[in-house]
């Protein structure tokens, strides 16, 4: 991020104070700084006491064999029961668990009872498949109960889930089911998006007839929009059929704490996705314990809306895992916030009159183009708490946030994390922290992070770095999915003994931590993270491109917007007098990935960029894209072709 736009984040003078009465009440005080500051380890220890565990972990951490952590390693317990079985035994089996929202209007309130019933019989089914513990299971759904369900099956029976984003498409799909080994895959018929009813089975199909996917033995399709499906028999099976005449008995078995419980991929530099691999008793024990002490949940007032999906680490972490701990009622929406009109949430947040709401910077700034007068229709003076993720929230959406959804009276809490994290890991405290609008602040209590230089010390308060994690977290991933060493290589060659975020950040004057966004090549769309490489390689696909760049060009709507440089081939640069091929090329990236990865703007080039070993420059490309002065060229074989490259652009951005 450049120094203006850190001015521009700066700027913001104001500081909100926690409110009397919710700081009185906070679930977490200041006190838990020292504990935690006092002995790590045993703060940790307490917080695993929050779970049920059938055998109770002696030891807490064994960092012998570092990067490669184990947590609470001699512990045994059952995630899907700590999340559904043990509220029903509490006596809770009729409270709310989940208040399904359709996006055209459908509902369906599910209490922990009813939930116990759906994940056994839906664990009955996978195991009728023939699934065992350590399989691998695809979940590839929108926002519905069932995926949820489906989830919770899976890590009941102890089979790691591989959730793939339903905006994703067939390729994406097949690189994941194949890189995971999946099984099985759980599907629907589509979902509804947007208005209409989008199809989701025919990806599952296209994927499928990809090599390397034969192990998939069965495709479950949940049935939601009813539309017509292709049908593999002996391959696919209706989850109605299948589900509905299992058993509603289900013992869970334990499983050890190390025990994976999902696969989640995440871009990565080198196109390949990452396969980020998380397991059960720490990651367990640390988004429990973040979502009670972030949230501030009281289980039998609150009503906890999370608007991510499910197919990212938001989804799995504070819609499945963190608020079904901790005995919550929560809110789950299908669909867009502009359907069927831009006042939908806020429609949602009266209709349920939900307390905690927890989305991204992106939707907050839509919500702000689309006007103050639509969320000042609705009555949201339940609201008590908000929380932003997934990208910096720049200080003017962090205030209209504040002022029109909280009516410029809840704390909202800025959490910075990871899909590699897990949970949280840096946000205020709602009870305890005066809140600065844009900055992230202090890690939570048992989470060491910093800020440090290019040689690795830590920077004074006043300065800028790279955000690392000093020291192991419960919720840490564990490796990347069958490559150790890209674990290493990736997160802790850059730093020693540090974890290396990829993240820039600084310390403000009073130490508090604000994040600047991605140092790497992985471009950061409306919270979503896109590879350069993977859009690169989808533009190289298309028979009329040679060669491609790709950068993440800062951009006020999406935080980053996706700019390719391409080299034509020869017929084809004639043809784009005729305006068409950089639509069709926009379409293509669409298809090959899925339209988040679509490029804001497409440049013909004659040349790019590169070093003498080959590399292309990207550095000087966003720039350009910024409409920057070039930084150093002294590296380029050819510094030509940047001046080439400039007269090709249109002046302003
Ligand atoms: C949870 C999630 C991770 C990247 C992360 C950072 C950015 C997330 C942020 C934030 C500034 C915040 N990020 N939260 N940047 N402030 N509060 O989003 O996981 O999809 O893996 O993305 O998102 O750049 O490194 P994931």
């Amino acid at each position: 991020m450049s120094n203006e736009s850190l001015a521009n984040l700066l700027r913001e003078e104001r500081r909100f104070e926690p409110p009397a009465q919710l700081a009185a009440d906070a679930n977490v005080t200041a006190e838990a700084y020292e504990r935690a500051k006092a002995d790590r380890l045993g703060f940790w220890a307490e917080q695993a006491r929050r779970l049920s565990w059938s055998t109770e972990p002696t030891e807490t951490l064994d960092w012998s064999n570092p990067p490669f952590a184990k947590w609470f390693k001699d512990g045994r317990l059952n995630v899907a029961y700590n999340c559904v079985d043990r509220h029903v035994e509490a006596g809770h089996g009729d409270r709310v668990a989940i208040h399904f929202e359709g996006e055209p209007g459908d509902s369906r309130s599910i209490t922990y009872a009813e939930l116990r019933r759906e994940v056994a019989k839906a664990a009955n089914a996978l195991l009728e498949l023939g699934v065992r513990a350590g399989d691998r299971v695809a979940v590839y759904m929108p926002m519905i109960p069932e995926t949820v369900v489906a989830m919770l099956a899976c890590a009941r029976i102890g089979a790691p889930h591989s959730v793939v984003f339903g905006g994703f498409s067939a390729d994406a799909l097949a690189t994941r089911v194949r890189d995971a080994d999946a099984r099985v895959v759980i599907t629907s018929d589509g979902g509804y998006r947007k208005g209409g009813a989008s199809a989701l089975k025919p990806a599952v199909d296209e994927a499928l007839s990809r090599p390397g996917t034969e192990n998939v033995r069965n495709v479950v399709v949940v049935r939601r929009t009813g539309q017509d499906v292709d049908w593999t028999e002996g391959r696919d099976l209706w989850w109605h059929d299948l589900v509905e005449r299992q058993s509603e008995e289900h013992t869970p078995e334990a499983f050890e704490a190390e025990h994976p419980l999902f696969i989640l991929y995440t871009s990565g530099t080198t196109g390949k996705p990452k396969g980020i691999l998380h397991t059960s008793g720490g990651y367990l024990t640390q988004v429990s314990y973040t979502h009670h002490a972030v949230f501030d949940l009281k289980p039998d007032t609150d009503v906890f809306w999370c608007t991510a999906d499910v197919g990212w680490v938001t989804g799995h972490s504070y819609i499945v895992y963190g608020p079904l701990s901790n005995g919550a009622t929560q809110v789950l929406y299908e669909g867009t916030p502009d359907s069927p009109h831009k006042g939908r949430w806020w429609e949602v947040v009266e209709k349920y009159k939900v307390t905690i709401f927890y989305t991204a910077p992106t939707a907050i700034r839509a919500a702000m183009k689309w006007g103050d007068d639509i969320p000042a229709k609705f009555d949201l003076s339940s609201l008590r708490l908000l929380g932003s993720v997934g990208e910096p929230i720049n200080p003017e959406a962090w205030i209209w946030y504040r002022q029109h959804i909280g009516a410029g009276r809840t704390p909202v809490v800025d959490t910075w994390w990871q899909t590699e994290t897990g949970g949280i890991m840096i946000s205020p405290l709602p009870g305890v922290t005066a809140t600065k609008p844009g900055s992230a602040q202090v890690p939570l209590p048992g989470i060491s992070a910093t800020v440090v230089d290019d040689e690795a010390r830590e920077v004074p308060d006043g300065a800028g770095g790279y955000l690392v994690l000093t020291e192991p977290w419960p919720s840490m991933l564990r490796t990347i999915w069958g490559d150790d060493q890209r674990y290493l290589d990736t997160y802790w060659s850059r730093f020693e003994n540090r974890y290396f975020a990829g993240d820039g950040a600084k310390k403000d004057d009073d130490g508090d931590i604000w994040l600047l966004g991605r140092v790497d090549d992985v471009m950061l769309v409306s919270g979503h993270n896109i590879s350069t490489t993977e859009v690169e390689s989808a533009l190289v696909a298309h028979p009329a491109v040679a060669e491609a760049a790709v950068v993440g060009a800062a951009d006020p709507q999406t935080t980053q917007a996706i700019c390719a440089f391409v080299i034509l081939r020869g017929a084809a640069a004639e043809e784009l007098e005729e305006g068409g091929l950089v639509d069709e090329l926009r379409a293509h990236v669409a298809k090959q990935l899925g339209p988040i990865a679509k490029p804001k703007r497409i440049l013909p080039v004659a040349e790019l960029p590169k070093t003498r070993s080959g590399k292309i420059m990207r550095r000087l490309l966003r720039d350009v894209a910024e409409n920057r002065e070039l930084g150093d060229v002294t590296t380029l074989t050819d510094s030509s072709v940047m001046s080439l490259i400039q007269q090709k652009l249109p002046s302003a951005g």
